[in-house]
């Protein structure tokens, strides 16, 4: 055989098996029925509504460059959605779910079929209700295989979804009508839960807590979402240490530990190499409580069990979990997270920025509105409590999406002047705000931002003290960002921006921001259509903490949004 011939057979050989593990794309099929269903817990039956009456709902396995299609059936008495938490989107803004951002809810007895192409990511996603607090019942996983069949570290034995969540006794839909007409937040919950069992520290609940069997010596993959509503939650596996690989479905460089940490919305991605005395261990999860001058919440971990195959049952040993306002250990593990280079859809950060942001986030009052009496302030029946960005307090329309005004140009529902600094300089993080009145109130309207396609902004998250200081998972629709910098106290752009790391910041979804503190970050705009920003605790996005980004169209087909399907939901 002469030298070509080889280098040819050599070539053909390598394009065998590059299409042999590349699998083409597909379209991928589901139908959620949303209905009312009857479930046993915490020694009580409870009616909730949820998807194909399964909690948490079914897990959907997509591979890059799949279409997802969810046909959505709504046979439950509430108005639903569903949001693709982490999906770009890219072109498909009518699928993004949020209700009354980008399309009306699914009024009970009617249906929406959700259509969209997922690329340009691979990771750990999940999905869920974006209507009142449905979603602590109506969530579910979303798993993207990478289209090369290959990780950037060793192929993991087995990989399992770990779903935290939060669980009320009682009905959320009328829990939050109920805290609406008074001017509260909602009340806090009953308990935690793993994969939809709150597990053995709990009454009634020793039955059946999730039991996750390993043989020793290999390594796992969890994919590890945070469905909570509106809680923080610590994780550990009792003697085991974790390697992040992954969060929000971006690629991290390795790092070891043996807690992390998701604040609602968050998902990682580790590897768990089973490499203990053969028995049983408890993971549990346990509430991270930053918020100042709030009733603190329950305080009971979910537990479930790793068992190393083959063993008499034995009493599992329990992990040391960090104390409920342990700080030091949250920023610990948010800060040290860094992506990999150069693995797959990483993005380098964008330097020349275009809008540049500084935005406040955190609790005020607002007007309780005509013909309500609020209890949100002693003896002022006329305030609510509200939470504010940049001193507005967000509205969300009832007769439109945003979506559908910006594509239609009707006029009246929103207005483009969120502001870009704060309207009032004050000392943001002094603790004497909180019970500062002249920092209090906040209006209520609808003001978004508008910016054109392909614009970089940079936005600086700045925590306030007013009423109390909290850490806010703040949570950003079609796009991921990268973290640039984070820290306590009042951001100082001269200062902080020279530390800012450009090189390899994580890039997330989702950002928890440091309490007391700030975070910056950067995308692209570069997916026209309506994008919501908010607080992903289901506390403070009724409250208002949300604004919304209206990108442009580009100049070509390729960067215009298309019309919005025939069977969007009307209002
Ligand atoms: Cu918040």
């Amino acid at each position: 055989m002469g030298r070509r011939q080889a280098g040819f057979l050599l070539a053909w050989a390598l394009a065998l098996v590059a299409t042999s593990t590349m699998a083409s794309a597909e379209t991928v099929e589901h139908t959620f029925n949303v209905e009312n269903v009857t479930v046993s817990k915490l020694c009580q039956k409870h009616v909730i509504t949820a998807v194909n009456g399964t909690l948490p709902g079914p897990t959907i396995r997509v591979t890059e460059g799949d279409t997802l299609v969810v046909h959505v059936l709504n046979q439950s008495p509430y108005n639903v959605t569903i949001h693709w938490h982490g999906i770009f989107q890219l072109l498909s803004g009518w699928a993004d779910g949020p209700s009354y951002i980008t399309q009306c809810p699914i009024r009970p007895g009617h249906s929406y079929t959700y259509r969209f192409t997922i690329t340009k990511q691979e990771g750990t996603l999940w999905w869920h209700a974006h209507f009142s607090l449905l979603r602590a019942t109506v969530h579910g996983a979303l798993i993207i295989l990478p289209k090369s069949g290959r990780y950037p570290f060793p192929e993991p034995h087995k990989q399992f979804p770990i779903v935290l969540g939060e669980w009320w006794n009682g009905n959320v839909i009328d829990m939050e009508n109920q805290a609406e007409a008074v001017g509260l937040p909602t009340n806090n919950s009953d308990a935690y839960t793993i994969n939809g069992s709150p597990g053995d520290l709990y009454n009634c609940s020793k039955k059946d807590p999730f039991k996750l069997k390993v043989v020793h010596g290999k390594t796992y993959m969890l994919r590890i979402i945070n469905a909570a509503l509106n809680t923080q939650l610590f994780f550990k596996i009792a003697n085991h240490k974790f390697t992040v690989v992954a969060v929000d479905a971006s690629y991290t460089n390795p790092y070891v530990t043996d807690v992390v940490v998701l604040a609602p919305g968050h998902t990682i991605d580790l590897l768990l190499t089973t490499d203990q005395t053969p028995g049983a261990y408890y993971m549990a999860a346990s509430p991270y409580f930053s918020a100042q001058n709030a009733p603190p919440p329950n305080n009971i971990s979910t537990t479930g069990i790793l068992i190393y195959d083959k063993l008499p049952y034995t009493s599992p040993v329990m992990p040391l979990l960090p104390a409920l306002n342990d700080t030091p250990t949250a920023h610990k593990f948010y800060s040290s997270l860094t992506s990999l280079v150069g693995s797959p859809n990483w993005m380098p950060v964008p330097t020349k920025v275009d809008e540049q942001m500084l935005v406040t986030i955190g609790l005020s009052v607002s007007p309780c509105g005509p013909n309500a009496t609020c209890r949100a302030v002693p003896n002022v029946p006329t305030l609510r409590l509200s939470a504010n960005m940049n001193n507005a307090s967000f509205q969300f329309p009832t007769s439109l999406s945003l979506l559908q005004a910006h594509f239609f140009n009707v006029k009246g529902i929103y207005t483009t002047d969120f502001p870009d600094q704060p309207p009032l300089k004050f000392d943001y993080t002094n603790p004497a705000n909180s019970n500062n009145t002249a920092l209090l109130f906040a209006l209520k309207g609808t003001k978004v931002k508008q910016v054109k396609y392909n614009a970089i902004v940079e936005i600086v998250f700045q925590d306030t003290t007013i009423i109390g200081a909290e850490n806010h998972p703040m949570h950003l629709h079609g796009f991921n960002f990268h973290v640039v910098g984070q820290g306590f106290g009042n951001f100082d752009p001269v200062k902080d921006r020279k530390k800012y790391n450009l090189f390899n910041p994580v890039i997330r979804n989702t950002i928890a921001v440091p309490v007391g503190g700030w975070a910056a970050i950067r995308f692209q705009a570069n997916n026209p259509g309506v994008w919501i920003l908010h607080c992903h605790l289901d506390a403070h996005l009724p409250l208002g903490l949300a604004t919304a980004f209206v990108v442009e169209n580009g100049p070509t087909p390729s960067s215009t949004l298309p019309p919005p399907p025939l069977d969007l939901p009307q209002c």
